[in-house]
């Protein structure tokens, strides 16, 4: 489903960030240790089964134990131990780079993301940009149960745990669209609790920010308009903000600039006309159990909503 908004597939054998590489660089040595240690046991272990097969005239051997075998074999798997300790170790480390200070805050929520940018006064979900090269700090939050902040190709992931502020650190390289995930099981529709991580130059990151700091745009189209008009007299307003009007709920995702986002609803559905329509005439059919209610509406308005809605770039 994610190919159809875009993203990257999530391949941490491909990163795009600076822990992103050193995971990656560590795993392959892991591998390759592990990979060894599986050669040489399969070998002796062939070794041993054609050498001391069962023979009709031979005595079973009455010797007991050999000490110095006892010591080399529990020596062995030590030091194995020791070197994937010490490497992991110095992965932890070098991964570990000063605090920036916080670019933003992530909030994560049954089932979705919430990103909110306090500097510069705005809120956004399920889509977030960063700045290429530039060292990124992300605090990281809940507000309902455990959920846990993944992005693959950038590196390691952090619990997101009610009532503490975590962090999360890295230096994005590469640019491109990568596919952030909830990585902690957070209940029904954990598997439909995604993002997408934008990593864009400097200066696109700058406009991005300036876009999405403007109140929203006032509809153009008659059926914009009318939805525009609509969306104030019905519940919306009750879970979800639409900065510059009079919504002003906080419960959902911040709908300022819904236009401009890839995915619907936590990057379930690419954001297409049909497929918000599809959305608010029945959220639960797409989510079951998800936290918006389905309202029942009459077609004309839903489309009014759509045209609307598909105009806050
Ligand atoms: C009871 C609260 C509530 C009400 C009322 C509500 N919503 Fe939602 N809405 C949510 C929640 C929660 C989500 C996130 C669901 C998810 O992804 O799991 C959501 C998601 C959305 C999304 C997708 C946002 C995104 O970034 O993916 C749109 C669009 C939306 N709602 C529009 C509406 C409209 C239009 C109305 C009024 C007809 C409405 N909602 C009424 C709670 C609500
Ligand atoms: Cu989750």
């Amino acid at each position: 489903m994610a190919v159809g908004c875009g993203a990257d597939s999530p391949d941490i054998f491909r990163p795009g960030g600076s822990a992103g590489h050193e995971i990656k660089t560590l795993s392959i040595q892991i591998f390759a240790i592990l990979a060894v240690v599986l050669v040489v046991v399969w070998a002796l272990l062939a070794f041993v089964i054609i050498k001391y097969r069962r023979r009709p005239e031979a005595e079973v051997s009455k010797t007991r134990g050999n000490l110095t075998i006892e010591i080399v074999w529990t020596l062995i798997p030590a030091v194995i131990i020791t070197v994937l300790f010490v490497l992991t170790v110095q992965t932890t480390r070098q991964i570990a780079m000063p605090d920036p200070g916080a670019q933003f805050t992530t909030v994560g929520h049954q089932w979705w993301w919430e990103f909110a940018f306090p500097d510069q006064g705005f809120k956004t979900a399920n889509e977030v940009y960063v700045a290429a090269g530039r060292p990124t700090s992300i605090d990281v939050e809940s507000v309902d149960v455990i959920h846990s902040f993944w992005v693959p190709q950038m590196g390691g992931k952090v619990d997101m745990i009610p009532g503490r502020v975590n962090h999360i650190r890295f230096v994005p390289l590469k640019e491109g669209r990568y596919l952030g995930e909830c990585s902690e099981f957070c209940g029904a529709q954990h598997g439909k609790m995604r993002f997408l991580f934008v990593v864009v130059s400097p200066e696109e990151y700058s406009a991005w920010v300036n876009d999405q700091a403007k109140p929203a745009a006032q509809p153009t189209g008659a059926e914009a308009v009318a939805g525009g008009a609509l969306i104030k007299t019905i519940a919306c307003g009750s879970c979800h903000t639409i900065r510059g009007t009079s919504l002003k709920g906080t419960f959902g995702p911040d709908l300022t600039h819904f236009g401009s986002r890839s995915g619907i609803a936590a990057y379930t559905l690419p954001n297409t006309p049909q497929n918000l329509l599809a959305w608010l005439q029945d959220p639960q059919a797409i989510k079951p159990e998800c936290t918006m209610p389905t309202i029942p509406l009459p077609l004309r308005e839903q489309q009014q909503l759509v045209a609307y809605l598909e105009e806050l770039k």
